[in-house]
């Protein structure tokens, strides 16, 4: 190997045994070495890099990673469904972001059981053979609430995310439980996890000495795996100096988060990173650990399928390539899986549903993004000279319209070609040339036919490549894969249908034989050189050519939509060798013995199946049951049919279910005993949020940090007291309701509101008067900037009495109520998040078994407008067989914009948060496990009217699709009754 740039003597000691991989040197980084000398952190060489790749035990990889959140799926048994579903998308890594607030209800206290334990996740990603990217915060953002702190954290004093006794101790104490975890799952021991963030996009407000603190944690507590360091966008932070990281990576995300336009695209893709990454961290591989793979989308936001049109395959193709070209041999996208921000989980400014317009949706359904990232993966893989290449400019026409970027191996000949249109989002269709160097000539491609990028699209092109027995002189059809099957090689190949095709091979004699039905396909052979010119068909047309190469090779030629569905799963019999199978929905597995290969998967249609089998291999099985094949010709090449069965699934009519009402906020009632409440006493705070009276009225001072909260102040009456003025605080999407002695008030957005003119009518000027307020929060605010906006106040900022001169003696008495407990959970299974400050909530009626008998009968949709808060319970059965995967959800319709809340108990679990009046999400996803799909569950739906009163509209329960499916086993989440729950 030779060795070049400036080498000290330590890089030296590294060149002399560069042979032996595991040499566990401390790098440094002044050394560079260009040419792929391996560096390690010198605490382990289980994971090592160059400047091109990680390096896994040694080997080189393409780090093809997603973002996975556990706890947007709580339902453990689905995770290893995810991981299946991202190995089958040929996905070699997987992104977790721990979420310290979801283990931490109280300072001190930590739970990691049930759906908190992340072991069951470490376990899925391992035995599915996925790599991890442990990303334990403390802060990571995500459109989480506090952007993932607990909420304790922001009755801290001191700044989070900064040097300080305080901020440290917390941080440590957080870092001491995850640790536990995570050194245990490190590679080193046999886990998965391969690398670990040091806190999230720590690039505003920054400071290196709190880095260094979690660094030094991480250190002490067994961490050996290379830590990393995820920059919002390609600034430097923590590359070099205080704080920096073993490997330097950044974020990007093109599309922005207004899904609203999905079309419109950026005009450029960024061409600088290859530039910044030579000045910034040459020495390592270029990491992008978080690129935009869908997003967010807003409360009144457009929805999630514009999302998904906004990122969709197109501009999978045309960013990740740029990526690749830019030299990215690390990425992660966020997300791939995105799910659901259930209860009390998101930030104020997101819904319920975190779909994300990702490769796999909500309900774990394939979507052609993912099989586009499929494609991208498994050609990563397979083409290895891709891992480490150098760029360089190629030579072609219509540079002003297409950008060409070359990419050299600097190992082997081989050189690739990726093209793009220079304006992003074009929608021309362009014919291009490119002059292209080979060690047998150099040639313009394409020779003999057209070579097209037709709109948004990137190709990338590969010339002189030896793969298995062959030599590849150049194809303008992409390569999604290839396999030595024995007796031949086959190498699958595709681009979009009717598009022109050049594939040019090494061939030792003038007379080879091209065997195939489609007559587009035209071969001419001179000077060693076979060229076929042909067109991509609908479908897949085998090409066959004897006689010439050194084993004979089966081209499969693909239109796009069919190379969609080819599958290339590893056989797990040989290293490296994949099994070929086209047209299933989705293909989990595949496992070779000497004469059957097992797949398992999932199909939603009878379902018309290739398959390219090996020598030897007679059988296939299908969910272990076999197959019947038919030869469709003598290549190797076989068809056969997977049979749908219909299945026989049943579900309750909503429509026609008993349902059971009661109203619900008797808080409202100057009666009411609020004896037990805490009295808000407090006279200053360590919120961000300024107060202008006292005393302090955020629920969070008091310990109630989710969902609803209630605040009640009673006065003495006066003719002189005129009003009240009252002035909210909280998130994007709440909303507050006052009633005064029992009296519906309004209903309000956040922000100020004076009530006034209420003196000798609703005041009664003697005895004591009642205020009851009634806010639904969305969550706390994130801390992206780390400026403390997560200590944001939920609450009202000013509550004072209007026409009297001295507050002090005509001041408020105010008593505060959120979830029963507080921190002090009266249900720590469900967690932090699942329940607010509702009377329903604090006395468990949204639990499985509370005894709702002697409530009143009603239809839903609700004949009548109920004011206040009201309950509707009912029971519902679900039956889906085993064998099918059938992802079920509740859907609302209602057309009014009557401004209600609803809040969704599943089974105890609250399962969304649905805005009438806001929108867009009318549809809640309800994950296996958390529903019983094979029985009973329980619905209860609590209703929040922020107008006066409101009208529960139609609920439906809906399956999104049916899948005969290999679904792995989902145990049913524990769920707690009304039985056991503690009574305040
Ligand atoms: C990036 C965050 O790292 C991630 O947690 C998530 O919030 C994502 O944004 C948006 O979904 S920050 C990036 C927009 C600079």
């Amino acid at each position: 190997m030779l060795f070049k740039g400036v080498l000290t003597s330590i890089s030296l000691a590294i060149a002399a045994v560069t042979t032996v991989v595991a040499v566990p040197v401390k790098k440094t980084l002044e050394v560079r070495d260009d040419e792929g000398g391996d560096q390690t952190n010198g605490l382990t060489d289980l994971v090592a890099w160059d400047t091109h790749t990680l390096k896994i035990n040694g080997e080189p990889l393409f780090l093809f990673s997603g973002e996975f959140h556990y706890y947007r799926l709580p339902s453990p048994g689905l995770w290893t469904d995810i991981m299946e579903k991202f190995k089958a998308l040929d996905y070699n890594g997987v992104s977790f972001y721990f979420f310290w607030g979801y283990h931490s209800p109280k300072k001190g206290v930590y739970d990691f059981t049930g759906i908190r334990d992340v072991q069951k996740a470490f376990d899925a990603a391992k035995n599915t053979g996925i790599h991890v990217i442990s990303r334990a915060g403390p802060y990571i953002n995500a459109e989480l609430d506090s952007g993932g702190f607990p909420s304790w954290l922001a009755q801290m004093q001191s700044p989070a995310r900064k040097y300080n006794p305080e901020n440290n101790a917390a941080s440590e104490e957080w870092l001491t439980e995850i640790d536990k975890y995570m050194v245990a799952n490190q590679i080193t021991k046999g886990g998965p996890i391969i690398l670990n963030q040091v806190d999230n996009e720590f690039s505003y407000n920054t400071d290196p000495k709190y880095m260094e603190m979690l660094k030094a944690k991480f250190l002490k507590d067994g961490m050996e795996v290379p830590t990393i360091f995820n920059d919002a966008g390609p600034n430097g932070n923590f590359a070099k100096g205080p704080g920096s990281v073993d490997i330097y990576g950044w974020d990007q995300y093109p599309a922005g988060f207004d899904c609203s336009n999905p079309l419109a695209w950026p005009n450029n893709r960024s061409t600088t990173f290859r530039d910044f990454h030579e000045r910034t961290n040459g020495d390592q591989p270029m990491a992008i650990y978080e690129f935009q793979g869908g997003a967010f989308d807003p409360w009144g936001g457009p929805g999630y399928p514009e999302c998904y049109k906004m990122v969709n395959e197109q501009y999978a193709k045309v960013y990740y390539k740029n990526n690749y070209a830019q030299g990215v041999r690390i990425q992660s996208l966020y997300m791939t899986y995105g799910g659901t921000s259930w209860g009390g989980l998101p930030k104020p400014t997101v819904y319920t549903s975190y779909d994300y317009g990702a490769a796999i949706s909500e309900p774990g359904l394939m979507t052609t993004k993912a099989y586009e990232n499929k494609l991208q993966a498994t050609f990563l893989h397979t083409v290895k000279p891709f891992l480490t290449t150098k760029h360089f400019d190629p030579e072609s026409d219509k540079r002003d319209i297409i950008l060409i970027d070359g990419l050299a191996d600097v190992n082997t000949p081989t050189k690739f070609y990726i093209a793009q249109h220079q304006l992003t989002k074009s929608e021309d269709k362009d014919e291009f040339h490119i002059n292209i160097k080979t060690t047998d000539g150099k040639f313009e491609i394409p020779r003999s036919s057209k070579l097209i990028l037709n709109g948004r699209d990137a190709k990338i092109l590969t010339t002189d490549y030896a793969f298995n027995s062959q030599h590849l002189v150049y194809s303008t059809s992409e390569i999604f894969t290839h396999q030595d099957v024995g007796s031949h090689d086959v190498i699958i190949v595709y681009a979009y249908e009717n598009e022109e095709g050049e594939f040019a091979i090494k061939v030792k004699k003038d007379k080879s034989q091209v065997e195939t039905d489609d007559d587009s396909v035209k071969s001419e052979t001179s000077d060693g050189i076979l060229q076929l010119t042909y067109k991509h068909p609908n479908g897949t047309t085998p090409v066959y050519i004897s006689g010439g190469t050194e084993k004979e090779l089966l081209i499969l030629v693909a239109g796009y939509d069919s190379a969609l569905r080819w599958w290339a799963p590893y056989t797990e019999e040989k290293k490296g060798e994949r099994a070929l199978i086209h047209g299933p929905y989705l293909v989990r597995s595949a496992k070779k013995d000497e004469s059957t290969i097992a797949f398992t998967g999932d199909i939603d249609e009878t379902t018309d199946i290739q398959v390219v089998l090996p020598d030897g291999v007679k059988f296939i099985t299908w969910n272990g049951e076999s197959v019947k094949l038919t030869k469709q010709d003598k290549h190797g090449i076989y068809t056969g049919t997977l049979e749908f069965k219909k299945p026989d699934i049943k579900f309750t009519d909503l429509t026609e279910a008993t349902w059971k009402y009661k109203a619900a906020s008797p808080e409202t009632d100057p009666e009411f005993d609020d004896s037990e409440w805490v009295t808000a006493d407090h006279l200053s705070t360590n919120s961000t949020t300024p107060y202008d009276t006292q005393p302090i009225l955020y629920a969070d001072d008091y310990g109630f940090h989710t969902g609803c909260l209630w605040f009640r102040g009673k006065f003495n009456g006066s003719s002189e007291i005129t009003g009240f003025n009252i002035t909210a605080h909280s998130g994007d999407a709440s909303a507050w309701t006052a009633y005064l002695n029992n009296e519906y008030l309004g209903g309000f957005d956040v922000g100020n509101h004076a009530f006034t003119d209420l003196n000798g009518t609703k005041i009664k000027a003697d005895g004591e008067n009642v205020i009851s307020l009634l806010l639904w929060t969305t969550g706390h605010e994130d801390d992206f900037s780390a400026d403390e906006n997560f200590k944001q106040a939920r609450g009202f900022t000013q509550a004072e009495l209007l026409g009297v001169y001295n507050q002090t003696i005509w001041s408020i008495d105010w008593k505060v109520q959120g979830n029963l407990g507080g921190e002090d959970l009266a249900d720590p299974v469900r967690g932090p998040y699942n329940e607010g400050g509702l009377y329903g909530e604090r006395n468990g009626w949204h639990l499985p078994g509370f005894p709702d008998d002697d409530w009143e009968d009603v239809n839903i949709p609700e004949s009548k407008n109920r004011t206040g808060v009201s309950w509707y319970r009912t029971t519902f059965d679900v039956n889906i067989p085993d064998g099918y995967d059938v992802p079920m959800s509740l859907r609302y319709k209602d057309d009014t914009k009557t401004r209600y809340r609803t809040l969704l108990f599943v089974n105890g679990w609250n399962m969304g948060r649905y805005g009438n009046d806001l929108g867009p999400q009318t549809q809640y996803y309800l994950p296996k496990g958390i529903l019983n799909t094979q029985g009973k569950n329980t619905l209860a739906i609590g209703v929040v009217a922020i107008d006066e009163a409101a009208q529960l509209g139609e609920v439906v329960l809906e399956p999104y699709k049916v899948l005969q499916a290999a679904l792995p086993e989902v145990e049913l989440v524990d769920s707690p009754g009304y039985d056991t729950r503690q009574q305040s």
